[in-house]
């Protein structure tokens, strides 16, 4: 039986030694010391021994089992080692590959034209203000004179919150809100999303951009209004451009005019696009109401002022002559990636 033992010893050795990979080892384990294995086998043939034999034999076994696992032990560390490296050659990763393209963004279209818009007034001496899109009624309709019967302040043209709360309807809260807590002279642009219950169509959305501008100091004129409309034309749209005011109505200003600009398209001779007659409407503007001044505050036999008013998307749709606005709000890249 020693015999034996160290026979089995000495090949199991010699097979761990000799073992390629984790999972021959694995066989070697269960063949030598698994349920069914050698040295399990002889360890249940002890029973036949003369009991006085049996105490050393079954020591020797025990030594046996002993230098067999640690021999296991010791192969299967060297043998995942050895995988492992070569995993890792097998996984090398070319760092210097390129990586997945990204391409450059762009702007929006109607982001550029905002920001020239800005950048014009900016250019002027204009302060950027902003205000809240959820508005108290007394900034966005009372203050600027616009009364309680008023159609404007319909359900059907206004979203309402609440009784006394909308989203607004034009950014003119937010000039209200500048006249009642700073003195003249005053001179700011408020750029931002407004909405109105319009139904969506190629000129109407329920939210819109828009731009204001107001203007107030000592003899403020009309003459300043139009000055700083045309200089704004033609930095806009071109050198050739021309302002013409037709007298129109806003409670907020008094007198009040829309602006139409030369067709950028015809250069004025008439064409599809301005219907035939040269020019295109693209602004709201006037005298702010002494009415609205007071009502703000604001000294109006000392003070005057004008005010302003332009559609984002319209002024876009006129600078890249495109056909409807649904494409400004569609997020089509073959679209929107044409403007720079
Ligand atoms: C205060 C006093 C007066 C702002 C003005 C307009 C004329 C106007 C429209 C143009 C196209 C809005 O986007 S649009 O639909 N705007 O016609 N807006 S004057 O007047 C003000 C603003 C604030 C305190």
């Amino acid at each position: 039986m020693e015999k034996m033992l160290r026979e089995i010893r000495e090949r199991m050795l010699k097979n761990i030694e000799e073992a390629k990979a984790s999972s021959s080892l694995e066989q070697i384990r269960v063949a030598a010391l698994g349920k069914k294995g050698e040295l399990t086998g002889l360890l249940r043939g002890m029973g036949k021994l003369p009991p006085e034999e049996r105490p050393k034999m079954g020591q020797l076994v025990n030594d046996v089992r002993a230098a067999l696992e640690a021999k296991l032990e010791e192969r299967a560390a060297e043998l995942a080692e050895r995988e492992k490296q070569a995993r890792l050659a097998a996984e090398t990763i070319d760092v210097t590959l390129p990586g997945p393209e990204r391409g450059a963004g762009s702007l929006h279209p109607m982001n550029i034209v905002l920001s020239k818009m800005v950048d014009i007034f900016v250019g002027m001496g204009y302060e950027v203000v902003d205000g809240p899109e959820v508005e108290y009624d007394h900034y966005n309709f009372e203050l600027l004179n616009v009364p309680k019967n008023h159609p404007a302040r319909d359900a059907q043209d206004t979203f309402y919150v609440e009784d006394n709360i909308v989203l607004r309807s034009q950014t003119s809260p937010v000039q209200a809100r500048v006249m009642t807590t700073r003195k003249p002279p005053i001179r700011i642009i408020s750029p931002g999303r407004v909405y109105r219950a319009d139904e969506a169509d190629a000129t109407h959305s329920p939210v819109f951009h828009q731009m204001e501008g107001l203007v107030i100091d000592e003899n403020i004129t009309m003459g300043d209004l139009k000055g700083t409309l045309d200089e704004f034309a033609r930095q806009m749209l071109g050198q050739g451009i021309q302002t013409r005011f037709r007298p129109s109505f806003f409670p907020f200003t008094e007198p009040s005019a829309e602006v139409d600009l030369t067709c950028a398209n015809c250069k004025g001779a008439g064409c599809r696009m301005c219907k035939g007659t040269g020019w295109i409407e693209v602004l709201g503007a006037g005298m702010v109401n002494p009415k609205v001044l007071e009502m703000c505050g604001i000294d109006s036999t000392k003070y005057s002022g004008f005010a302003f008013g332009m559609g984002v998307e319209r002024m876009t749709l006129l600078k890249y002559n495109i056909p409807n606005l649904r494409y400004l709000y569609e997020n089509d890249l073959r679209f929107l990636t044409q403007y720079r």
